[in-house]
C-alpha cells in the first residue's frame, strides 16, 4: 500500500485543482509586426497590409498545432485590452466584425479600402478558437494617414 500512496496523492491533487479554461501558450520571443508599414505612415488607398510573425507559425483557424495561430487585424478601435471589455478580452474569442478582421485561412496580408484620414491598426494573433495566446502575441497600435 505504501508504494501506491504518492500516486493516490497526485490523483487527489488533480481532483482538487480548479477547472481552468484551456489556454494556448505562446513561446518566449514570439512576435507579430507590420511588414513595411510604420506608425505615422502616409499612404494611399487601397492599402496592402502585410503581417509578419516570428517565433511561431501560421495555421488556419480551428487547427490545433502547438506554437501556431492566425492573424487578426484591429481597425480603428482602442488598443487591444483597453477597449470596452478591458483586459478581459485577452481571455475571450476575438469578435468578428469590420473592426476585428480574422484571417482564419492563414492569410498573411490584406488589401484594405480606407477613406482619407487617420486610421489605427493593430495585429493580434489568435489560437485555433480565436482567443489570444498566453502571453498574447500582438503588435503595438499604429496610426496611418490615408491621403
Ligand atoms: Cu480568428
Amino acid at each position: 500500500m505504501k508504494r501506491l500512496a504518492p500516486a493516490f496523492a497526485l490523483i487527489l491533487a488533480s481532483l482538487a485543482a480548479p477547472v481552468l479554461a484551456q489556454e494556448t501558450p505562446s513561446p518566449e520571443g514570439a512576435a507579430v509586426y507590420f511588414i513595411g508599414l510604420e506608425d505615422g505612415a502616409v499612404v494611399s488607398s487601397p492599402v496592402t497590409v502585410r503581417f509578419g510573425l516570428t517565433g511561431m507559425g501560421v495555421a488556419p483557424a480551428e487547427t490545433v498545432v502547438e506554437n501556431t495561430g492566425h492573424h487578426h487585424l484591429l481597425v480603428n478601435r482602442a488598443p487591444f485590452g483597453e477597449g470596452e471589455f478591458g483586459a478581459e478580452e485577452f481571455t475571450l474569442a476575438i469578435p468578428n466584425d469590420d473592426t476585428h478582421r480574422h484571417f482564419g485561412k492563414g492569410q498573411t496580408e490584406v488589401t484594405l479600402e480606407l477613406p482619407p484620414g487617420e486610421h489605427t491598426l493593430q495585429m493580434v494573433l489568435g489560437d485555433a478558437g480565436h482567443v489570444p495566446h498566453v502571453p498574447p502575441v500582438m503588435s503595438g497600435q499604429i496610426t496611418i494617414t490615408v491621403e
